[in-house]
């Protein structure tokens, strides 16, 4: 089997006026979708991050990919790999506190090799017969558990001019319109766990969020907050005091404030107060050098990967393991995708036995007119979603929806995710992203 044609489709796909503490999302949130054509006629796919760096990045690698054997990825892996994963950077500049996922020069190797491992690991499921999570050993669950993962949003429901699509959720930005968020959210998709977006409103309002989360749920429903280091170390204490019952249970507090060192401060000063709540972190883990670096500080319980940027579906398995030997928990980081992602990382989660939490996913905020994914959208079963007993990934792309992706992407006037723009442009000219903002 040899791959003869690689094949590029940058996307933009609609987004809600959705808050982070990186500032404001775009209309459109842009994708990549791959293909990798063998000679047998087999096509295998796969969804990366988008814009014009990330596929740059890709384009740089089609003279090595054509004419390689799906089956030859070590060898892609040993042609591409420069090591920087494998370094602990003392400033911090693989983290993601600075620069939001897909934008890290410093993750470009391990994203671009994962976006080819994952469409050739497609093509060898189909060449074979079997669902992809089977190929590396077998799966170790039968479907992936995802949560509820609620914003702060403005009015809008994302597209621009005609294109400009219909708000299901209204303004959100007080604890009463995140729980009638919530509650739709549970409805239609069943989560059984929640994550809430933080570091946007005054944090005594984030807690009251999250304490009318509690109450509307109960404490069946794990919780965890995400503000993406907006806090400084005393007010993560605080937030961590204040939050003491409704974190605990399986919920967590995820990258409070900036730094592992930041970090393993506001977990000393919480566990001398007798809170044992637990710290999840995608900002300040995001490949393998940073999680035993992690664990000896105590800064983080629980690793977030992201098969997107850790290296693929096989790193995840191998991080799996990692973070079972070391004591660590796992659950898996999102950023805005299509159905192509979601089935990958569900086919990451089902391959990986060590896996503690129900994964992020920013599925729900995606619709129907942007799916590429033949059939429409993927459906979740009681907040899970169920491997298909299909071959590969188990989806298939629809054409012409992805040549209407295509033409978004090349009719918006941006060709990269810049919140802190957005946010000066819609909500504040002089908006700045200050860190620790409380
Ligand atoms: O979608 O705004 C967002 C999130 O803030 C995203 O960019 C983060 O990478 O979801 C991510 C996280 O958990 O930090
Ligand atoms: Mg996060």
């Amino acid at each position: 089997m040899t791959i003869k044609e690689l094949r590029l489709h940058p996307q933009a796909i609609a987004d809600g006026p959705l808050r982070s503490s990186y500032g404001l999302h775009a209309p459109y949130a842009l994708r990549t979708i791959v293909e990798v054509v063998t000679t047998d006629g087999i096509t295998g796919i796969s969804e990366t991050y988008g814009g014009e760096k990330p596929l740059a990045a890709l384009e740089a690698v089609r003279q090595y990919v054509v004419g390689m054997n799906p089956f030859d990825l070590t060898r892609f892996w040993q042609h591409l790999h420069d090591g920087a994963d494998r370094v602990v950077d003392p400033s911090g500049a693989r983290s993601q506190t600075m620069l939001v996922p897909g934008e890290n020069p410093l993750d470009e190797s391990t994203r671009t090799f994962a976006a080819i491992e994952v469409a050739c690991l497609d093509a060898i499921g189909q060449a074979v017969g079997k669902p992809l999570c089977d190929l590396t050993g077998g799966r170790a669950r039968d479907a992936a558990p995802f949560s509820a993962y609620l914003f702060y949003k403005h009015a809008g429901g994302g597209g621009l001019g005609e294109d400009t699509r219909e708000d299901k959720y209204g303004e959100c930005l007080s604890p009463e319109t995140i729980v009638e968020q919530c509650r739709r959210f549970i409805s239609e998709y069943g989560f059984a766990e929640i994550k809430l977006k933080g570091g946007v409103l005054d944090p005594e309002i984030e807690i009251d969020t999250i304490r009318a989360l509690r109450s509307a749920f109960g404490p069946s429903f794990p919780l965890r907050i995400d503000p993406n280091c907006a806090w400084s170390v005393e007010t993560s204490v605080q937030v961590g005091l204040a939050l003491r019952e409704e974190l605990s249970g399986g919920g967590y507090l995820e990258d409070p404030c900036s730094a592992l060192t930041g970090m393993a401060e506001v977990r000393r000063r919480l566990l001398a107060e007798g809170i044992s709540t637990l710290f999840a972190s995608n900002v300040a883990t995001t490949c393998f050098a940073h999680v035993p670096q992690a664990r000896d500080l105590d800064a983080v319980q629980i690793i977030l990967s992201d098969p997107h940027y850790w290296g693929g579906i096989r790193k995840q398995k191998q991080l799996s393991e990692l973070c079972e030997v070391l004591g660590l928990g796992l659950s898996m980081h999102s950023n805005n995708h299509l159905g192509v992602s979601l089935m990958t990382m569900a086919h990451a989660a089902c391959a990986s036995p060590h896996l503690t939490h129900a994964c992020d996913t920013h599925y729900p905020w995606q619709t129907e007119i942007d799916e590429v994914v033949e059939g429409g959208r993927i459906h979740f079963t009681n907040g899970a979603v169920p491997i298909p007993d299909r071959p590969g990934l188990g989806v298939k792309l629809d054409y012409d929806q992805l040549a209407r992706g295509v033409e978004r992407y090349h009719k918006i006037p941006f060709k990269k995710r810049d919140d802190e723009a957005e946010m000066r442009k819609h909500v504040d000219p002089n908006w700045k992203r200050v860190l620790p903002r409380w």
